[in-house]
């Protein structure tokens, strides 16, 4: 295989491991915990793993023996850079721990253990991928685990290698499925121990002892980087609005951390939306806003940031694309009659059927998009919200409102725009020093919650804003993060999302600065991640955990 010169100099850094894990541990046991919410209904959900306490890992001066251990290791749901340093970090700790213990890829993600398809990962293969983006290595995929047959294939498989330890990293979904594998394993008493590791760009898999996902601080620096060029583009040429929309999926961290690196002038914030009840229109009324004042002082340019989720948080959207689904429902009489139908004639046709307040709304949006948001729909029927153009919405109905503002004699500049949507730009990203480190330590972390024989538990590391030598280590009972929800239609036990916390210091930073940001250009150009040189300019956590966890 050919691989570039950077990969070649990466493979060779060691990423950094907390001073409490780089020799034999001693296990710290907290205080019991319990759910974020929903106590009683989780403790009985949970009787075998709930109310575990929380573990911190000391140093231990003496040298512990440890029995040699086999561990299989999932990837599941969106990649997120780092997962490779993961997965070195679960290997050398184990091979650490007792030279002969053994580490299996589940091929494809959750599904691989299903179907009992896998790799032994060797010392050769690890190698090959350390520091590098990516989840290549042994794959990924988005079959959820949750029926207990699945369950039970896999204990076959697991049983048949030996394995003592299955550990998934992935999002909220994948860690609360872990959980539930770990209570049937536990119930069944099938002696296998599942550990869960907090992998998502999206920045919402956290709490008070899950500082940050992994992903989320490379994901951001390259869209800072990405967003950072094209205000200097923006700032050089004086001609366009750039709309860029961010994935992060219903979360608007992505979009805040971009907003606090490069301060550009408009960021929309989907939890502000909602909390606030804002219409399109007062969103549009605000954005124009912007470009007219920007225009009287001759800046006919600039950039607005717009979270992936936004049109779900937006009260008529949401009301207007449940409408949707319900009545395009794969297999209605709507839905056959609306396929048969002359394409011309489908969207109006479709507006009668909406309730009065809907069919306004449908009919006031672009063609294009209303036309995206009968299309674009999941297997169980639902608008894929993430393949809405939120960008060119926005930019197309800031147009007509510019228009408008023309004709009253309140706008007098000029709006061209340029499109952009950054997400897969980011997610194979090679990790940043952060990531790399904190992937490693994770990984490694989690090699000694298997030889303590917890499970049930997340790999935590905490203190992220000091120096890597002072993280602490340790592991979260999952049931802790759970509360109840409703998901297709019944209550399950869900680990609770973080969404952005309006009374946050991120948020608020935003908020302090927002207007200045919007009325004078006051951009910031963050550049690439850089890998070597001066610890301010390539060790630096994300913004949002900086002012997150500031004393
Ligand atoms: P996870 O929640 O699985 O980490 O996925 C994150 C994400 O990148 C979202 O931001 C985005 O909406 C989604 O994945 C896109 O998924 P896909 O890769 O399946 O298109």
């Amino acid at each position: 295989m050919t691989i570039s010169a950077l990969q070649a100099e990466r493979a060779k850094y060691q990423p950094k491991l907390p001073d409490s894990l780089k020799s034999s541990v001693k296990l710290v046991e907290g205080d019991k915990t319990q759910s974020v919410a929903d106590q009683e209904t989780i403790k009985d959900l949970f009787p075998n793993t709930y109310g575990m306490p929380i573990i911190t890992f000391e140093a231990c001066i003496e040298k512990i023996k440890y029995p040699a251990v086999n561990v299989g290791v999932i990837l599941s749901g969106g990649q997120a850079p780092g997962g490779h340093n993961v997965i070195a970090g679960i290997f050398d700790g184990i091979k650490n721990l007792n030279q002969e213990s053994k580490l299996y890829g589940f091929l494809g993600g959750p599904i691989g253990l299903v179907n009992h398809s896998y790799k032994e990962l060797t010392a050769e293969i690890i190698d090959e991928y350390r520091n590098t983006g990516g989840f290549d290595i042994i794959g990924s995929g988005r079959t959820k685990l949750e029926e207990t047959d699945q369950f039970d294939e896999g204990v076959k498989i697991l049983h048949k290698l030996n394995i003592n330890a299955l550990i998934i990293i992935g999002g909220d979904d994948s860690n609360t499925n872990a959980c539930v594998l770990a209570e049937y394993y536990a119930a069944k008493k099938t002696g296998i121990q599942v550990i869960g590791c907090p992998k998502t760009i999206d920045g919402d898999l956290k709490n008070e002892m899950i500082e940050t996902s992994f992903g989320f601080d490379t994901a951001t620096k390259v869209y800072s980087e990405l967003i950072g060029n094209i205000q200097r583009d923006a700032n050089s040429g004086k001609k366009y609005w750039h709309f860029i929309k961010l994935m992060g999926r219903s979360a608007s961290h992505i979009g805040l951390e971009c907003a606090l690196q490069t301060q550009s002038n408009i960021t929309l914030i989907s939890e502000e939306v909602a909390a606030k009840e804002q219409t399109l229109s007062e969103i549009v009324d605000y954005m124009a806003g912007i470009v007219a004042k920007r225009a009287a002082n001759d800046e006919n340019f600039g950039v607005a940031l717009i979270p992936e989720g936004l049109v779900e948080f937006v009260p008529e959207m949401k009301i207007l694309i449940s409408e949707l689904n319900e009545l395009l429902a794969e297999g209605s009489a709507i839905e056959k009659e609306f396929n048969m139908m002359r394409k011309s004639l489908r969207l109006d046709w479709l507006a009668t059927h909406l309730s009065e307040k809907s069919a306004a709304v449908f009919q006031s949006l672009p063609s294009g998009i209303a036309t995206q948001l009968t299309l674009d729909r999941d297997p169980h029927g639902n608008v894929q919200v993430s393949l809405i153009d939120t960008e060119e919405l926005l930019g197309e109905m800031v147009k007509t409102k510019l228009s408008e503002m023309r004709e009253a004699g309140i706008f007098n500049g000029k709006f061209g725009t340029q499109y952009h949507f950054f997400g897969y730009e980011g997610r194979c990203a090679a990790p940043s020093n952060f990531d790399a480190d904190y992937c490693y330590s994770l990984g490694y972390n989690a090699s000694f919650l298997i030889v303590e024989g917890k499970t049930g538990y997340m790999s935590s590391i905490r203190n992220l804003t000091a120096p890597a030598r002072e993280w602490v280590a340790g592991g979260v009972p999952i049931t802790m993060m759970m509360n109840m929800e409703r998901r297709n239609g019944h209550m399950k036990p869900v680990i609770q999302k973080a969404l952005v916390d309006l009374d946050g210091e991120p948020f608020k930073y935003l908020m302090a600065n927002r207007e200045k940001w919007a009325n004078k250009t006051s951009f910031v150009y963050p550049g690439p991640i850089q890998y070597w040189g001066p610890t301010e300019v390539c060790d630096q956590p994300t913004k949002t955990i900086t002012l997150e966890r500031a004393k």
